[in-house]
């Protein structure tokens, strides 16, 4: 504004009326803001359900308009149930609603999800993944009760209802759908526990036979900063591959980061080892103590980045005990928790239409419309497995289609052989060696590397294994170009024959497929090395998981553990390659490769080079045990 025109604008300003002027005392916020929701096709009612101890729970209803004699989809969750109700604010409950709901929202079912205790809205106190009643909860309520009560509540209080509830929910949601299953509601009529979180010592969450998973470190404070929303940590150096590597052990990092403030961070380094703290925990073993006659979907993905443990093993521990009948398994070509939304594309896979609705519509929904909605019984396959190689679903009467014992196959070995040779056929005795350096260790995907990149840790498990396979510190096997197709479909397992000059170390095996020189179909994916089935050992605990014990240094010592589920056709002209690594870093933290009780607090001068040696052949004819279905 030119100095001349001021006093002329000044003198306008006071010329406003005083009724028209800002006042300092008032606000643009109204007190109390009513939406008009008339043409909502949904009514949300937000209740506090009352727990058997007085606590109240935050519980959001979406209730189609005119609903009568409607079923209940329940879901209870950790991650905010006002926003889990409400992706967007929308007069329709189809767009309000989760996308993954659709089929049942369209459907009139009255869709309900409640914080647990603790969280968000909800009254009491959060801890996570809260163990059951007894030794490791010594209150009056766990998930089971909570969610029993829950079910109580809304059958004698939502009058729209049919007295009838179905739970779907993933991975912790999907935790407290089993917990439900620990002592059902008789109102309870079906469940599907999708990527739940079973064992988080084993294979889900926090560790893999006794490797931690860093990544865990900022579900914490994310998680229990907080009642509300929390946050994952603040990193002051961008690639975490070189966050973590500088701060040496797990607790290192953690301190540097205020770790150490969280009980839960606290009692995870209290308990490294699979003592009675996590055996105390496991769903899949407390299962078959209380099995349910609850009809059970048990749902994950092939490359499930977070719980590939647990469903497979809690529809497997169930079978194996007598209670196959109300439990069905379902594995998808999916990341973790996505069989609730797109399931087309995955990484640089491309599957046949989308996969996720198609479980969804045409197993899903009309497992649940039987129970709940008394539709007729729908033809639901005891396994359905997606088969990346040929590219379709799967179903079977019966899964796995090999195994060890009780199976129509057995387990095929396929030998490590000399010159990086991988056969059917036992190969001569021979070793092969190599150094694990923990000041260089092998990442898990290629750097950068940010746990907080949700596209790559979604779908890192597809990950093309070639820049992985000429390392000097990784041993490659790998079989002729095969000239029939060889089916697998079942749970491989590891017999690894391997020394080490250490005293402790960690065992990475990978199965995977190599895709022809030159795939016509899709040149963009010629020699891609796309991994079927890989996971970490820790070596201490090839006794005992336990009671972890050093591993004696220059011996050959035996490995012994289960890969993640398979069901995939390698097909003529692609190779089958088995890699084996001693370190996946930085999202399995490193083993120091010198025994020391507590790998959480090891010290920089525990952490030492080793040279590794892997067995072929004779006494000690190391081989992947393949669930072989035909053609060898
Ligand atoms: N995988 C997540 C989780 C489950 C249970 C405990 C900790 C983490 C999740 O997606 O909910």
């Amino acid at each position: 504004m030119r100095a001349a025109l001021l006093p002329f604008f000044l003198a306008t300003l006071l010329a406003v009326p005083a009724s028209a002027q800002i006042q300092s005392d008032l606000t643009d916020i109204p007190a109390k803001l009513v939406k008009n929701t008339a043409a909502n096709d949904y009514e949300r009612r937000v209740v506090m359900i009352p727990m058997r101890d007085g606590v109240k729970l935050y519980t959001v209803l979406v209730i189609p308009k005119g609903a009568h004699d409607a079923p209940m989809l329940l879901t209870r969750t950790p991650y905010n149930a006002a926003r889990r109700a409400q992706a967007e604010d929308s007069p329709y409950r189809a767009v309000t609603l989760p996308k993954g709901d659709q089929l049942f929202t369209d459907d009139g079912y009255i869709r309900v999800f409640q914080d647990i205790r603790g969280k968000y809205g909800s009254q009491g106190d959060f801890v996570i993944t809260r163990p059951v009643r007894g030794p490791l909860n010594p209150t009056k309520t766990d998930e089971t009760t909570d969610a029993w009560d829950t079910i109580d509540w809304l059958v004698k209080n939502i009058k729209e209802s049919n007295g009838r509830v179905g739970m779907v929910g993933s991975s912790y949601e999907g935790f407290t759908v089993v917990m439900a299953l620990l002592d059902p509601h008789p109102a309870l009529k079906v469940t599907a526990p999708e990527s739940p979180m079973i064992d988080g010592w084993m294979g889900d969450d926090w560790f893999h036979y006794g490797a931690y998973r860093q990544n865990s470190l900022d579900f914490i404070p994310a998680e229990t900063s907080a009642r509300g929303e929390g946050s994952d940590i603040p990193r002051a150096i961008y690639d975490d591959y070189e966050s973590f590597l500088r701060a040496g052990s797990v607790d290192g990092w953690a301190r540097q980061h205020g770790l150490e403030q969280f009980p839960y961070y606290l009692r995870t380094v209290k308990h490294p080892a699979y003592d009675a703290f996590w055996q105390g925990q496991a769903l899949d073993k407390l299962l078959v103590q209380h099995p349910s006659q609850v009809p059970t979907m048990w749902e994950q993905g092939l490359f499930d980045q977070e719980d590939m443990w647990g469903a497979v093993h809690s529809f497997q521990a169930l079978k194996n005990a007598g209670h196959g009948a109300n439990n069905f398994l379902v594995i998808g070509p999916w990341r973790h928790s996505g069989a609730n939304y797109d399931g087309t594309v995955l990484g640089d896979l491309k599957f046949e239409g989308d996969t996720a609705l198609q479980w969804r519509r045409d197993i899903l929904k009309p497992f649940f419309d039987h129970y709940l909605k008394d539709k007729p019984a729908p033809v639901t396959p005891k396994a359905m497995i997606y088969n990346v190689g040929a590219n379709r679903w799967d179903r079977f009467d019966d899964w796995p289609l090999a195994c060890a014992t009780a199976c129509a196959n057995p387990l095929t070995p396929l030998f490590l052989g000399a010159n990086g040779g991988l056969s059917f056929s036992k190969p001569d005795a021979g070793s092969d060696s190599y150094i694990s350096d923990p000041a260089k260790p092998i990442p898990y995907i290629p750097r950068p590397i940010r746990f907080s990149d949700t596209p790559r840790w979604q779908s890192w498990l597809t990950t093309d294994q070639r820049p992985f396979e000429n390392r000097p510190d990784v041993l490659t096997y790998v079989t002729q170009p095969l000239t029939s197709e060889v089916r697998i479909s079942g749970i491989p397992s590891v017999d690894l024959f391997a020394a080490t000059t250490g005293t402790d170390s960690d065992w990475v095996v990978k199965v995977i497929d190599v895709y022809p020189d030159m795939h016509a179909a899709r040149p963009d994916m010629s020699g891609y090395e796309l991994p079927i089935a890989m996971d970490i050992f820790r070596g201490r605990y090839r006794e005992s998981f336990e009671h972890p014990s050093p591993i004696p240094a220059n011996t050959a010592q035996r490995y012994r553990f289960t890969l993640p589920p398979t069901n995939h056709v390698f097909l003529p002209g692609h190779r089958i390659m088995v890699q084996i690594q001693s370190s996946w870093f930085p999202l399995y933290d490193r083993n120091p490769q010198t025994y020391v009780d507590n790998i959480f607090l090891a010290k920089p001068q525990d952490y030492k080079a080793a040279t590794q040696s892997v067995f072929h052949g004779g006494a000690e004819a190391s081989a992947i045990l393949l669930p072989v279905v035909s053609g060898k």
